[in-house]
Parts: structure tokens; C-alpha cells; sequence
């Protein structure tokens, strides 16, 4: 593991005090996973004997709102500029648009929706699935090279962060929207308050905000502790949201849990005076996250010994089976792949390399422990005894999709809720 040119960060910079929904500064730290890279940081071969900079990654819960947060805010667009994430490089990510786009339009109302925004479009995979059912859609994100990609896919989009500011320019050209949506965005923002205030700007009467993030109780629940990196900034659940969207006279309508990424939740919102009724669901999540003593210091303790645990159970197993002579690769270049590579400090010395559907990713090395990426096609001509699957919350597409490496006598290792050989 090189040390050598990695720059630490001081811990004092880009640390929040407050948390972002209450302005508590009552903020219990409960893990650390140490510095890292940031986890989209692919790098270049020309970049591998520079040193990079790692970045503190701990976590938080606010005992005001009870909203999970990072300690530190690395700055977005060290993040966000150039984005190699791209949710259509997996067919179970297009299938959940296809069907989010159902529930939108079956929710909304077919004839009710003529404009919607996508807030963090990415490459406008959502947004290209409404229009060909003949929305009006308009994409809002801030990585110019996925903004350049929709565009040139026809899917008008904004190469901005989204605020109260881009929501006052999207009013004057567009005028207000039917349906707003985020997935896999909020969690990642600092200033919350400006987006809601923009949300509630920019959303018509009796329209919806509907957003998509991964939620605390499966994250909990799952040891899904590698899902902890920089970019996602919060870890929500549904309390702190309510608190958040009451001050701009919105409320959460309904919620309804997914599988996607290790457990996530999607929840409609609407303007308080909207014609919007609430589904028992809402009562329903916040009875439950009172059961799973969200509020208490002690959940999270028992979180972090968890992932003690599984850390030192995965570094124990990969070390003793590579001394065996065992060959072992990893499955998808993932921002939580890369979490977990580091966290472990496991690099090339256990994994000789990692294949990936991105065509954005291959040729490119993994950030901090610099692990060469591959097209997926490496795995059909070759036989690794093992491969650790980074993106397990793709696990049934992969396995399916790789039954020949499996016959062969290939096995992979997934990692959460606890280590596992299929
Ligand atoms: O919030 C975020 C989540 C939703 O997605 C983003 N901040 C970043 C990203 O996190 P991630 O990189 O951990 O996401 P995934 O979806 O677990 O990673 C997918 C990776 O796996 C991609 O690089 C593509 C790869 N993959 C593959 O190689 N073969 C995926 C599938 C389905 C496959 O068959």
C-alpha cells in the first residue's frame, strides 16, 4: 500500500460543524474509514506516481434531526465536474428507470404531466424513457462530459448544480414543473436548503418532487458500510427530511421502498397545500425508524463494531487464500468498491486487476491502491479462482451473466451483510 505520495488532507479543512438540515452542532462521530481518494478518482497510468490527495471520511449522526452525515465536505466540483458514474452501463439500473417512469406518469397522472426536470440527470437515461412518452423533459447536471453525452442524446440539459438560482432561470425559460425528480442526488448535497427552496420555486401546486436515495435502515441493517464515501454527504432517513421539507411547506406524501443499491427509498413530495393526499406508508416508515432506534448513539456503535468485524474477516480471508497461490480479481470499478479496496488496504498485492462495464473506466487504475480496470470480457478468456464483487448490489446480474466463469470452478466473494463464497 503506498503512503509515499498520498497527501493527507488536514483534518480541519473542509470540516462541518453544524449538521445541514438543523444547524445543531451536536454531531456524535461514530466511524472513521480513515483518508482516502475520492472514490470516482480513476486515474490515469501518466498519474500513478504522482501523489494524491486523501481525503478524511467520517460519519456522523446529528442528535437534534438525527440525519447521518460526513464529518467533512470535500468541494463538489472536485467531484462532480468530470463523472464517471453512468447508472446505464447496468440493465438493472435501465429496467428501474423503465419502471420509474411508470410509477411517475400512473402517479402524477398521465395527462397532468407535460414538463418534468431531472435534477442530476447524468446521461439522461430517465429523462430519454419520458420523453418518448411524450413529456417535455429537461435534464440539470453539473458534470460536462455526462451534460455533453444527453445533449448530444437529445436530451436538453443544463450543465449546472441545481439551486434556488438555476430553479429562478428554469422558471422564466420553462416555466414550473409537473414532476421534479432526484435519484441518487440528494444524499450528495450540501446546501440542501437552497435545493428545496429552488424544488418549491420551481414545482407547480398540485405537481411532485420525487426522490431516490439509498436508505439508513438497509444500509444499517446490511453492513453496507462501503457505501460510506465522499460523495454521498448524507445517509437519509425519513425524520430529518420531514424536518427539512416542513420548513418550505412541502411534505412527503409517500414512500416506497426499493431494492436498488443495497435498499433505497423513493419518496414523493408535494406542496402542503396540494391536492396530495398522505399514504398511511409515511406514519408507517417513521414508526419503524423509531423501532430501529435511529435516535441512539448505541445503533451506531453497534454499526461500526459490525464493520470492524468484516473488515478484519475479509483482510484475513483474502490474505490466507492468496498465500494459498490463489489468483483473485475484483468485479466492477465502483465508488464503493473503491471505498472498501482502501478502507482494507488491499491493492494490487491481493487483486490483479478489476473488470468493468464502463468503457469510461477501462485502461484506468483505481484511486489510492492504483488496481488496473479492465472491459468485462477479461473474465470470459481467463479463470481467476476468485472475484471480489465490488458492485454486490449488482450481484444477480453479474453472477447471472458470468455462469461460464462459474462453471469453470471461478467463485466470487461478496462481501455484505457478511463474507460470503458463491
Ligand atoms: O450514488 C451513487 C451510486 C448510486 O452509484 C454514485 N455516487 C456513485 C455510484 O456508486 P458505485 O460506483 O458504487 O455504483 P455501482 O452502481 O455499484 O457501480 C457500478 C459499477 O459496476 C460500474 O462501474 C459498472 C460496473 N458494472 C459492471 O462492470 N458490470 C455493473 C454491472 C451491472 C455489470 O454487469
Amino acid at each position: 500500500m503506498r503512503t509515499l505520495l498520498n497527501k493527507k488532507i488536514p483534518l480541519q479543512k473542509y470540516r462541518r460543524k453544524t449538521c445541514r438540515i438543523c444547524g445543531s452542532s451536536k454531531l456524535y462521530p461514530f466511524l472513521s474509514l480513515g483518508s482516502m481518494p475520492i472514490p470516482n478518482g480513476f486515474l490515469e497510468k501518466s498519474d500513478l506516481h504522482k501523489s494524491e490527495l486523501h481525503y478524511p471520511l467520517k460519519v456522523c449522526v446529528c442528535e437534534s434531526c438525527f440525519l447521518v452525515q460526513l464529518k467533512h465536505v470535500i468541494p463538489a466540483e472536485i467531484m462532480f465536474k468530470n463523472y464517471l458514474y453512468i447508472p446505464s452501463t447496468s440493465q438493472t439500473m435501465v429496467t428501474h428507470f423503465q419502471k420509474f417512469a411508470d410509477e411517475i406518469i400512473k402517479k402524477a397522472g398521465i395527462h397532468k404531466i407535460t414538463f418534468v426536470v431531472d435534477i442530476g440527470s447524468n446521461d439522461g437515461t430517465l429523462l430519454s424513457i419520458l420523453k418518448k412518452k411524450g413529456k417535455r423533459v429537461l435534464g440539470i447536471d453539473p458534470a460536462e462530459n455526462l451534460a455533453a453525452v444527453a445533449n448530444t442524446r437529445g436530451i436538453k440539459t443544463m450543465n449546472a448544480y441545481f439551486n434556488s438560482n438555476t430553479a429562478e432561470k428554469v422558471l422564466r425559460q420553462y416555466g414550473k414543473a409537473d414532476v421534479i425528480t432526484a435519484t441518487n442526488v440528494i444524499a450528495h448535497i450540501d446546501n440542501l436548503h437552497n435545493v428545496i427552496a429552488g424544488i418549491k420555486a420551481l414545482l407547480q401546486t398540485n405537481g411532485l418532487f420525487i426522490i431516490e436515495a439509498p436508505y439508513l435502515i438497509d444500509l444499517l441493517d446490511n453492513n453496507e458500510f462501503d457505501t460510506i464515501y465522499h460523495e454521498h454527504l448524507s445517509y437519509l432517513s425519513i425524520r430529518p427530511l420531514i424536518k427539512l421539507f416542513d420548513q418550505y411547506d412541502l411534505r412527503i406524501i409517500d414512500i416506497k421502498k426499493q431494492s436498488i443499491h443495497g435498499g433505497s427509498v423513493r419518496i414523493f413530495i408535494s406542496h402542503k397545500e396540494s391536492n396530495h393526499s398522505v399514504h398511511p406508508r409515511v406514519e408507517k416508515c417513521i414508526a419503524e425508524e423509531k423501532l430501529k432506534k435511529l435516535h441512539l448513539r448505541s445503533t451506531y456503535n453497534e454499526f461500526a463494531r459490525r464493520v470492524k468485524v468484516i473488515k478484519r474477516d475479509l483482510v484475513h480471508f483474502l490474505k490466507r487464500i492468496k498465500k494459498d497461490g490463489r489468483t483473485i480479481i475484483g468485479y466492477g470499478a465502483s465508488a464503493k468498491g473503491n471505498v472498501l479496496l482502501n478502507y482494507c488496504e488491499i491493492s494490487t498485492d491481493i487483486i490483479n486487476y478489476i473488470v468493468d462495464s464502463t468503457p469510461y473506466k477501462h485502461g484506468k487504475y483505481t484511486p489510492g491502491t492504483h488496481i488496473p480496470i479492465y472491459p468485462e470480457t477479461k473474465i470470459k478468456n481467463e479463470t481467476p479462482d476468485y472475484t471480489v464483487l465490488f458492485s454486490w448490489n449488482f450481484a444477480k446480474e453479474i453472477i447471472e451473466k458470468n455462469k461460464k466463469y462459474r462453471e469453470r470452478g471461478g467463485q466470487f466473494i461478496i462481501t455484505i451483510p457478511y463474507l460470503k463464497i458463491v
